[in-house]
This record gives structure tokens, sequence and C-alpha cells, in this order.
């Protein structure tokens, strides 16, 4: 970078001299907007780039979802009550739920009245308006908040559904911004959970804090929170174990853990991520309607979207449970993992 501007330099400085005056200013101006250029060239490709992998990642659920949409409509020649509930049961099938797929389609027909929409091809844009309001409407925000830092990330779910990897993914994210990271191994459920983490920090080049299998979780996360405290770190992020055949063990459990952050790291940012499983599609919602009780849930995580048409399920666990989606898992490598945009959904899904 600094070559080049000493390069550019050089010629024009060459040129303002031929024409006998310097005018320094004018030159950096012109230098200035053309890194901005650049910057904003290199911006717009990640953001494709970024837009292409989603859309990559949702094939099942536009194939599944948005062809039969696209098939539905084609096949109607004028928008009637059958159309509707043809759309209706597309939605359903694609694990959007029947409260939410109610609200849509009640607020679908209410736009095609008012708008006096005749042609079929028209609902199309019309319902993925309506997805996206009534997801925007539903919750505040979905950005993964870290500032102001020190942040404290604790990441709970069931077995299985993917939090080590999403704490592997997202450390690596955090510390390519030029972030500290320190992870806790909260799950001492299985000594392999463990080493599973720690193979992860390793690959993501963060520090790792761990007891041994068996130990008191809150006691791993006292003690990542001190070794965050003495190391400046910017964000802590902790494993738990999210057995759920009790939901009163699993409430003890967090609770105990959440009493110790709340003690020992009141000052720091928090949030609650609840992962869950695509793949599992209503699944996912009774798993999210129980995390409710136990703790305060904010943000979730969907994992294993590239594995399923049910990606539908996010309209639902926004909708209906107002549960912010801040990030999705849309494979299993390190850089699967991206925030969760929902204009870019939509249009993902809708191909
Ligand atoms: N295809 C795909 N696989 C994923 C994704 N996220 C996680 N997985 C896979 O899901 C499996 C379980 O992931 P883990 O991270 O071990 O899940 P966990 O919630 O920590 O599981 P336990 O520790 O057993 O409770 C692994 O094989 C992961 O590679 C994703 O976004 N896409
Ligand atoms: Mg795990």
């Amino acid at each position: 970078m600094f070559n080049w501007f000493k390069k550019k330099k050089t010629e024009k400085e060459i040129e303002i001299e031929e024409a006998g005056e310097i005018d320094d200013s004018q030159f950096e101006e012109e230098a200035v907007e053309e890194v901005e250029e650049i910057i904003e060239g290199t911006q717009t490709e990640k953001k494709t780039n970024f837009f292409e992998k989603l859309k990559g990642g949702l094939t099942k659920t536009r194939k599944d979802m948005s062809n039969k949409i696209e098939n539905i409509l084609s096949s109607h020649k004028k928008v009637d009550d059958e159309l509707f509930e043809d759309l209706e049961e597309v939605l359903v099938t694609a694990d959007v739920g029947a409260a939410t797929t109610m609200e849509l389609i009640d607020r679908l027909k209410a736009k095609v009245k008012s708008e006096k929409i005749n042609d079929p091809m028209e609902v199309k844009e019309l319902l993925k308006d309506e997805i996206k309001s009534l997801m925007k409407e539903s919750v505040d925000d979905n950005v993964l908040s870290i500032e102001p830092t020190p942040a404290v990330i604790l990441v709970v779910g069931v077995n299985g559904v993917g939090k080590t990897t999403t704490i592997g993914k997202l450390s690596y994210s955090f510390k390519k911004d030029g972030k500290k990271v320190l992870i806790a191994a909260g799950d001492t459920f299985r000594a392999a959970a463990i080493e599973q983490l720690e193979e992860w920090s390793k690959r993501s080049k963060v520090e790792f804090v761990a007891h041994n299998e068996g130990a008191d979780p809150a006691a791993v996360i006292y003690d990542g929170i001190q070794a965050a405290k003495a190391r400046k770190t910017d964000v802590l992020i902790c494993d738990t174990a999210g057995r759920l055949h009790n939901k009163s063990n699993l409430m003890n459990e967090l609770n105990k853990i959440f009493r110790v952050v709340d003690r020992e790291f009141g000052n720091a940012t928090k949030e609650i991520l609840l992962v869950l499983d695509a793949t599992t599609g209503q699944n996912a919602i009774n798993q999210a309607k129980v995390f409710k009780e136990v703790a305060n849930i904010t943000g979730v995580v969907l994992t294993k979207l590239d594995g399923t048409a049910k990606g539908g399920v996010i309209i639902a666990l926004q909708a209906e449970l107002r549960l912010p989606v801040k990030l999705v898992g849309i494979g299993e490598g390190i850089e699967d993992l991206q925030p969760f945009i929902i204009d870019d959904f939509v249009e993902a899904i809708f191909g």
C-alpha cells in the first residue's frame, strides 16, 4: 500500500511540477479517494462472496420451498383461496410453523386485497416482503454484540446441536478481527468434549481454559473469568453441557453458571446464545421453548442449515418465539458461520 502511494505521488508531482505549481492537498484528496474506492470494491466483493456462500448453504431449503412456491404460482391463473391454501401447505411443510404460517397468509391476503393484485406471479415478491417485515418486527436486533469489551458469551443447547463447533468457528472469526479470545470448557460431562474444544482452540489459535472431566462447570467458568480479566481478554466464550433429560437439573446447572458470571464479571457485555440444529425442524422450536424458560436467551445460532430443507424454522423462531437469530451455521468448516441478516436470508431462500 505504501509503495503504491509513493509511486502515485511521484507521477503526480512530475505532472504538477511541469505545470509550475505544487499542490499537495489536491493530490492527497485524490489518493484518499482512490484508496477508499479500492476498499469499497473489496468490501462489495466480500459481501457478494458471503451471500453466494449463504445461498449455497441454503440450497436444500430453496429447492424445497422456493421451487414449490414457484410451481404453485405458475399453475394458478388467479389469486384465490385455493392459491393461498397451497401456499399455506408449503410453508407448514418447510417448518415455518402453523401460527407463523397463518400470520403470513393473513398479511398476504390483506396486501393482495389492498393492492388489488390479480397476477399470481406478483404474490412471490409480496410474500418475501411479508416474511422480511414479520421477522424484523418480532425482534429488536439480530446482531451479536461484544461491545463494549470485555464480553462473555455463554453457549447453551442440547447434545449434538453444534455448540462446540460453533464456538470454534466463532473464536476463529473474532480472532481474525483482531480480538483476544479465550474459550472455557464448561461442558465437563465427557473428556472427549473437552478435547474437542481444545482442538478447536488450537485451530483458531485462541487461548483455552479447562478442568478435568466431571468437574463443576461453574468452577471452570469462574477460572475462565479470572483468566480473562488477568489477560485482558476481549471475548470469553463458554461451552456448556446441555443434557435435557431433566429440566430442573439443567436449570440448576445453568443458574449456577449465570450467578458466577454476574458476580465475577458483572461489567462484561453478556450474550447467552442458544444453539439449535435446523435439521430437527419443529423439535428445535420445542428446545427453544424449554431453554427460554430456564435462561434469558439473547440470541439463537441455527446450525446445519446446509443439510436441511427445514430452513423455514428460522422464521418461526423469530416470529413466534421472538428469539433473535444471530448466527447461522452452513457447514462443518471453520469459516462456515455467518451473521444472520434477514434480507439476505429471504433473498437466498427465494433464489
Ligand atoms: N453440516 C453441518 N454440520 C455441522 C454444523 N455445525 C456443527 N455441525 C456438526 O454437528 C456435529 C455435532 O457438533 P458439536 O459441535 O460436537 O455439537 P455439540 O452441541 O457440541 O455436541 P455435544 O458436545 O455432544 O453436546 C459435528 O459433526 C459437527 O461437525 C453446520 O453448520 N453444518
Ligand atoms: Mg460439545
